[in-house]
């Protein structure tokens, strides 16, 4: 990308501010890509970012999270908001044809000035892909847009970690999930605010009874119960109520705490990984590997018991820098 790279970060925020989209593509590539430039250009941009309400969309693979985030954004953008949607695929080694398939079926939207769509390729997103997700957000809300749509595969850690970036997260499940709701329900329940039971054409009714099972099990610490919405994202169907569940639950958050304290907690995490991550630079990871090595060799032939003698204590004594 030569060119916009030696572009000064200040007069590449204006161009992303004023809504070149060009200039939009390449920050989100480079805070993808290159972590101080990319917290350069983030710096500038600052100042214009955390007023968006994000979405995290969420579920098994295939479940229908683009089709509905697809259907959502326009809904959306019919109501006047500029709306993104950022696709996160953390197996897109193996789903390539999946992306492939997002931007042809999201094609319908790319006269749109309104919309943006961003798949993003996350097999060495720098500081994983938890880290990188938010700050995508940050460029997109500063280029104007008030609506992000994350969308993201699977329902794991991964999943948790990005739904925190996240104002409210939508669980999408489809009927048919067999032994596979067992695990899901193990975690995300607990982050999921929207339940959507997708492709309701295949018999919603099952998987509606078992999720209404979990729900009465697991109260959730916050005391939110989780609607449960029926749709069928091919046709649309289910969608205004979807947006009416997703609104209901901004409301309940700002009703009991106003807008900031979602943002303070979500920068509360993130201060937490921005500051792992500055620490571990500053130790010098490269450096210290081999002396992790010869560590884990040592615990592992019973020479050193790393939860006796301040072992930890005295590694980070001779490496951390001196104040
Ligand atoms: N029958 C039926 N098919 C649907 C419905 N929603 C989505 N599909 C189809 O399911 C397939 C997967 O939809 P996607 O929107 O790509 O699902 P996804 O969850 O984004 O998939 P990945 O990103 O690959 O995990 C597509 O062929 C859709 O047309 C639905 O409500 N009913
Ligand atoms: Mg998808």
């Amino acid at each position: 990308m030569p060119g916009l790279h030696h572009l000064d970060p200040a007069g590449w925020a204006r161009q992303i501010r004023a809504g070149d989209r060009r200039a939009l593509a390449r920050g989100l590539s480079l805070v993808e890509n290159d972590q101080a430039a990319g917290e350069r250009l983030l710096a500038e941009l600052f100042p214009a970012a955390g007023h968006a309400r994000m979405i995290g969309i969420t579920g098994p693979p295939g479940a229908g999270k683009s089709t509905l985030a697809s259907g959502l954004a326009r809904l959306y953008r019919d109501r006047g908001e500029r709306v993104a949607i950022l696709a996160v695929d953390p197996t897109s080694a193996f789903s390539g044809g999946a992306l492939l398939g997002d931007r042809i079926r999201m094609q319908e939207h790319w006269r749109d000035e309104g919309i943006y769509i961003r798949s993003m390729a996350t097999r060495g997103a720098l500081g994983g892909l938890a880290a990188a997700t938010p700050r995508l957000a940050d460029l997109l809300e500063a280029a104007g847009f008030e609506r992000i749509l994350i969308e993201t595969v699977g329902v794991g850690q991964d999943e948790i970690e990005i739904a925190r970036a996240a104002d409210v997260t939508v669980l999408v499940l489809v009927p048919g999930l067999g032994d596979d709701i067992q695990t899901i329900k193990a975690g995300v329940m607990e982050i999921a605010d929207v339940l959507v039971v997708n492709k309701a054409d295949r018999g919603p009714e099952r998987l509606e009874q078992e999720l209404r099972a979990a729900l009465t099990l697991d109260g959730r610490d916050d005391g939110w119960r989780p609607p449960i919405v029926r749709a069928i994202a091919t046709t649309g169907q289910g969608l205004p109520a979807l947006a009416e569940a997703v609104a209901a639950r901004e409301t309940a958050l700002e009703q009991s705490q106003g807008r900031e304290p979602s943002r303070r907690r979500q920068w509360r995490h993130r201060l937490d990984t921005m500051l792992a991550d500055r620490v571990w630079r500053q130790l010098g990871a490269a450096h210290l590997a081999s002396e992790l090595d010869q560590m884990a060799a040592a615990i592992a032939a019973g020479r050193l018991n790393p939860y006796r003698d301040q072992v930890l204590d005295n590694f980070l004594r001779r490496f951390l820098p001196k104040p």
